[in-house]
């Protein structure tokens, strides 16, 4: 199989040609990626033997038609992914997260491939902290951010394309990861980093919004599992069961870390910050057969700490003009 991998140089894109190469070695990767800030070849270093790498934007017509037409499946993780970042400047979430998605969505449809759209939970907007529901493959959209509203576009997008065109594409929207290769502007990272370079963490609020957290080797697991066994037309959410508050979470970071409990910030919140996410993810688990295999939080984070202690080479060179960007944008 040829498959053609978007956004292979970001974290769960890279965890994920690695996942590949490693369990799948009769697949032939190509990537395609921009190397924005959040791309890093680095990440490509233990598989960049074993794979094609093609630096350009999703965006570009005639290098994606290229690219789709050596392809028998796509795999689109290339987006525009953080939030803040999003509400400091939305122009290029528009441009790579939609019209991104436009411009493979018309490539597979010209040459007849299979393409797997890589989504996100904020597409349904947030739960109250006591709903008994969570979100499934029938929740309505309902985004918040500019980020969320375009992943939630190209969601529909993507269905449009199938229904109208007869696109042969999947889409799953999955919960919150964490993992090796995390930019450490996300949360998790962000504060493992800031102890590690003696900065306080930071946390937005009170901490008591809820993620569902889930390791991104389980995400990628899934992926494949929908890759193999998942229904053309059908979309599939990916969820862990675990859901944590911020606060929860930092208290672990800070323990983990041998730090004091109160040794973080409290900071501005997110404006129209999502107060809670947490995925139903039966239709998968029944249907498809998947299941996650990091079943406890606190060794996959333990896991994630050391991960970042021996890879500062990695994250070290983009830490401090991450900072910098937070201190521009507010007082985050
Ligand atoms: P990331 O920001 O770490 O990586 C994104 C990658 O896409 C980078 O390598 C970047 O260089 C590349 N890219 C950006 N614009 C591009 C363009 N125009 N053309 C080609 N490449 C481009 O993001 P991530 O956290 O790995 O997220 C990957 C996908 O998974 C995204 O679609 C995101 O919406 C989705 N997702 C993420 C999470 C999460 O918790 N991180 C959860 C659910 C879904
Ligand atoms: O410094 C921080 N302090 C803090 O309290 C940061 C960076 C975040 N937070 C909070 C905001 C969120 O409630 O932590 C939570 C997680 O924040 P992010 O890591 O920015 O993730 P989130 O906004 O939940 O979105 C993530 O999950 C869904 C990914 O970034 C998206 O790409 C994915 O679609």
């Amino acid at each position: 199989m040829r498959l053609l991998v978007t956004g292979g140089a970001g974290f769960i894109g890279a965890n994920f040609v690695h996942l590949t190469v490693r369990d799948h070695p009769d697949v032939q990767v190509t990537v395609l990626d921009k190397l924005t800030y959040a791309g890093h070849k680095e990440s490509l270093a233990p598989v960049g033997d074993h794979i094609e790498f093609v630096h350009g934007d999703v965006a570009d017509f005639p290098l994606v038609d290229r690219l789709v037409a050596q392809a028998d499946v796509v795999v689109h993780f290339a987006a525009e992914s953080h939030n803040d970042n999003s509400l400091r400047g939305p122009e290029p979430f528009i441009n790579t997260n939609i019209v991104g998605t436009f411009t493979l969505l018309e490539a597979v449809r010209s040459h007849g491939v299979r393409l797997h759209h890589i989504s996100t939970d904020e597409v349904f907007g947030d739960l109250e902290l006591d709903d008994p529901q969570r979100f499934s493959e029938v929740t309505a959209y309902n985004p918040s951010s500019p980020y969320s509203a375009s992943k939630a576009s190209a969601d529909l997008l993507v269905r449009a394309w199938v229904r109208s065109f007869g696109v042969h594409a999947t889409i799953s929207n999955c919960s919150n990861n964490y993992g090796p290769y995390q930019h450490v502007e996300k949360f998790i990272p962000r504060q493992i980093t800031n102890i590690l370079t003696g900065v306080r963490p930071k946390l937005y609020g009170e901490g008591l919004n809820v993620r569902d957290w889930i390791h991104v080797d389980d995400h990628n697991r899934a992926v494949w599992t929908i890759l193999d066994k998942g229904t053309a037309g059908e979309t599939y959410l990916i969820g862990a069961d675990g859901e944590e508050s911020n606060r929860d979470v930092l208290a672990l970071i800070l323990e983990l870390m041998g730090c004091g409990a109160d040794d973080f910030d409290h900071v501005a919140d997110r404006p129209g910050h999502d107060l809670r996410y947490a995925i139903n993810s039966s239709k998968l688990r029944s249907e498809l057969g998947w299941k996650p295999e990091f079943r406890d939080f606190r060794d996959g984070l333990a896991a994630t700490i050391d991960w970042y202690r021996l890879n500062e080479a990695w994250w070290r060179p983009f830490k401090d003009a991450t900072e910098r960007a937070y201190d521009r944008g507010s007082q985050r």
